[in-house]
């Protein structure tokens, strides 16, 4: 019966795409071009039936959010819906390969980092999960940047990836936003977001109906006074002055006026009853950019609806709920009231009000929200009027309580709760490594596409040889699939025999891509010294850096520096190759994860609230080489010591020395041989040759007379567990009894599971 139904819409899907071919193009599948077939396929899904999951009489949670990073959406889709191999399969018949068809997709610009992807990942799990819920966020028509290498500099251009022809969806809502009195007007775009084998839910993307492309001049320059027309078109403009901080407030308040109007009208439509609005409505704010939602929101029902504000601070506070991602104070977002006044006049008596209700109850300055010189913190708002305050893992969760946020925390200790982060597993599994997929699936069933922690089922197989030879095998196959794509894409030869050591993941000196640079130069050093290591490695690296962060930009030029010139040393590139990749991004994570054998998530403890990419990568059989850190913390515990490379000082020691301020980078300089040839390398003949004085006098200086995030506190260290890493990594029964752990421990990494934590303690739906 069910291979009889299955061959039936495999038949009326061939049908289908054939007819779309033939009304789109007037062409077969076999005459299609790769990018003509993609679109077809883009129409065919578009078009599918599936159910939106229902909200009626229930409550929905809005997750709103600055990002969403969600990566090419064609393969994610299919599979959500059950027919990526019917798909697959179909083509192959007519001599197409889906995975070429793939390619042709763009990826949507709309994210930076870990917080988008996020979100991304939660969507999913959303809707995989049947809850009613939807993304409310901006349509970037630029994205963030495109990375481009010249001159082994990072240089950004405009990220151009919307097309006539794509996921979203033109809707006929749009709304007034005003600030004070000049009126724009948005439009709002849907995407479907497709659950696995589930319903659908949406991912709501408002845009400005008078942006203006052509204002882009130069890279990515423009007028950042126009908002008018510019302010949909980039994710973060550089803030590095007054134009820009002012324009992030513009595009800031623009998203959360449409959300608040989007919400309420939706409660209109279904007749709720206002006053009641938490029971209807929950809304997850993604970090302090959302946070203008609450002011507005209560803005509204007072002023329109006739709620005291008394009744509107009340029903507002019980429906707002804050996620906290960072503890970097750089990205804790405080707003001169001068801006506030000057681009949202209408919420500054209400932001007022709300600072005045708190000045009255505590006295302490460090809990006020706007501040003796005039700054509104943001995320004060948010806890002192929102009901639930959650950081991303559980050490992380512990440094918001005892240090960062603690003077809240003893106000409201109610409000604070820990979610450590996850990931979908069908992006970061059943997707990006289809192989690993199946042979986990042949072997313990396909329960764990449901339920992650059926793969602990998989601990039983850490003796079969056959199976651990096979896992071996698809990591060899996804190991020359990489070096195949890089050699085409970067034009560097890589040799698939050798280890690969990736870090990826945004550039910052937190995540000290530095210490691993520092680490390259030590070995480089020694072989030329006739120290010859006795595994070869490729160092990985993929990274954007914020166009105004200039000490990223200056890791980001070393980095390809080093490159240069060891790639192009004869005798040093038997044993060490490094590839920096161009403009990282979700679809290049999904070529690195699954080849990847050490996986580096070094940040500086305390500094990571959590990490993704490092239960990415675990997921996929990479082991672990990082500090006590984030949500490394939790893989430890989860894998225990035998199945980890954990280094460097702890958190407590790294909050210890901020505070006493007696980290001197200097001293450890001088003190190590070691260290100081590396970090003297910098600016040495060679390096100088390759790079350029000015960016390599600065990180030089910048690491030996601020160091802020410690990088030669934990460079012995490091250079100590990664040397014995790569000497573990020959006993190949070893190392592949560590792949094997990795992956069946990571079921509880799994977003569902995180999913299902922030519904039964935040969001209470059904
Ligand atoms: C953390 N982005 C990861 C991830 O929780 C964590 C903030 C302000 C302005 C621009 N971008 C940001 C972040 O703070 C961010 O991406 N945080 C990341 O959130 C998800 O896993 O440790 O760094």
């Amino acid at each position: 019966m069910e291979t009889i139904q299955r061959e039936i819409l495999e038949e009326r899907l061939e049908q289908e795409m054939s007819a779309l071919a033939k009304e789109m193009y007037g062409k077969t599948i076999e005459e299609t071009t790769d990018k003509e077939l993609y679109y077809v396929l883009l129409n065919l899904t578009k078009g599918m039936m599936h159910a939106t999951i229902p909200t009626d009489g229930k409550k929905k949670v809005y997750y709103i959010s600055a990002e969403f990073l969600i990566g090419k959406l064609l393969s994610n889709n299919l599979i959500n819906l059950g027919v990526y191999e019917k798909v697959e399969n179909i083509l192959k018949e007519k001599g197409r390969e889906l995975s070429r068809i793939e390619e042709a997709e763009p990826e949507p610009s709309l994210g930076n980092g870990g917080l988008g992807r996020l979100a991304a990942c939660f969507l999913d799990s959303i809707a995989t999960l049947g809850l009613p819920g939807e993304g409310i966020g901006l349509n970037y028509h630029f994205g963030l940047f495109k990375q481009v290498f010249r001159d082994r500099l990072q240089t950004a251009e405009k990220d151009e990836w919307l097309e006539k022809q794509s996921w979203l969806t033109k809707t006929d809502t749009s709304f007034d936003v005003y600030f004070g009195k000049q009126k724009v007007t948005s439009r709002l775009y849907d995407i479907d977001v497709i659950g696995y084998d589930s319903g659908v839910n949406k991912l709501r993307l408002f845009d400005l109906e008078t942006v203006d492309e052509d204002l882009v001049k130069k890279g990515i320059q423009f007028d950042k006074e126009d908002v008018e027309k510019n302010l949909t078109l980039f994710l973060y403009p550089d803030d590095s002055d007054e134009a820009g901080n002012l324009l992030r407030i513009y595009q800031q308040y623009f998203m959360v006026s449409n959300a608040a109007q989007l919400i309420l009208k939706e409660m209109r439509e279904k007749h709720y009853d206002l006053r009641k609005l938490n029971e209807h409505a929950v809304i997850q704010i993604n970090d302090t950019h959302p946070s203008m939602i609450i002011p507005e929101l209560i803005r509204i029902l007072v002023e329109d609806k006739a709620f005291t504000m008394d009744e509107a601070i009340e029903v507002v506070s019980k429906t707002c709920a804050y996620t906290n991602h960072t503890i970097l104070a750089e990205a804790l977002e405080k707003w001169p009231y001068a801006y506030l006044q000057k681009v949202v006049p209408q919420l500054i008596p209400i932001i007022d009000e709300l600072d005045k209700r708190v000045k009255a109850k505590y006295k302490d300055p460090k809990v006020q929200i706007i501040d003796k010189d005039k700054r509104v913190h943001m995320a004060h708002m948010d806890i002192h009027y929102g009901f639930s305050v959650n950081g991303v893992a559980a050490i992380h969760t512990q440094i918001l309580e005892d240090t960062e946020l603690h003077h809240f925390y003893e106000i409201y200790p109610e409000k604070f709760n820990n979610k450590t982060n996850g990931i979908t597993f069908r992006r970061w599994l059943l997707s990006c490594n289809r192989e690993l997929a199946a042979l986990i699936e042949e072997t313990i069933g396909s329960g764990f596409k449901k339920d992650a922690d059926e793969l602990e089922k998989l601990l039983e197989y850490g003796s079969d040889a056959d199976f651990l030879n096979r896992m071996e095998a698809i990591k060899m196959e996804k190991k020359q699939a990489l070096a195949a794509f890089i050699k085409e894409k970067e034009g560097v030869d890589i040799d698939p025999d050798s280890v690969f050591d990736i870090q990826a993941k945004r550039l910052h000196e937190y995540k000290r891509q530095q210490m691993n640079a520092l680490y390259i130069i030590h070995k480089y050093l020694e072989i030329k010294k006739g120290k010859k290591p006795s595994t070869p490695v490729t160092y990985i690296f993929g990274a954007k850096a914020a166009p105004a962060y200039i000490i990223a930009q200056d890791i980001i030029h070393l980095l390809l520096v080093l490159q240069d010139i060891v790639n192009n040393d004869p005798e040093a590139s038997k044993y060490m190759k490094i590839v920096m990749v161009e403009n990282y991004n979700v679809s290049y994570a999904e070529k690195l994860i699954p080849a990847c054998d050490i996986s580096e998530q070094i940040s500086l403890a305390s500094k990571e609230a959590s990490g993704t990419g490092n239960m990415k990568f675990m997921l996929n059989g990479a082991v672990t080489l990082g500090t006590a850190d984030g949500a490394n913390v939790e893989i430890h515990d989860l894998v225990g010591d035998d199945n980890i490379y954990i280094f460097g000082r702890d958190s407590e020691t790294v909050i210890d020395h901020y505070e006493k301020a007696d980290y001197v980078s200097k001293d450890y300089y001088e003190k190590s041989p070691v260290i100081k040839e590396a970090v003297d390398f910098i600016i040495g003949k060679q390096a100088m040759k390759s790079g350029h004085k000015e960016n390599l006098e600065r990180l030089y200086k910048e690491l030996l007379n601020k160091d802020w995030f410690m990088t030669l506190l934990d460079l012995e260290d490091y250079i100590a567990v990664k040397d014995k890493m790569l000497e573990d990594y020959r006993d190949r029964e070893k190392w592949k009894k560590m792949m094997l752990v990795n992956i069946a421990k990571a079921g509880f990494f799994s977003s569902d599971r995180t999913i299902r934590e922030y519904n039964r303690d935040i969001w209470k739906l059904n």
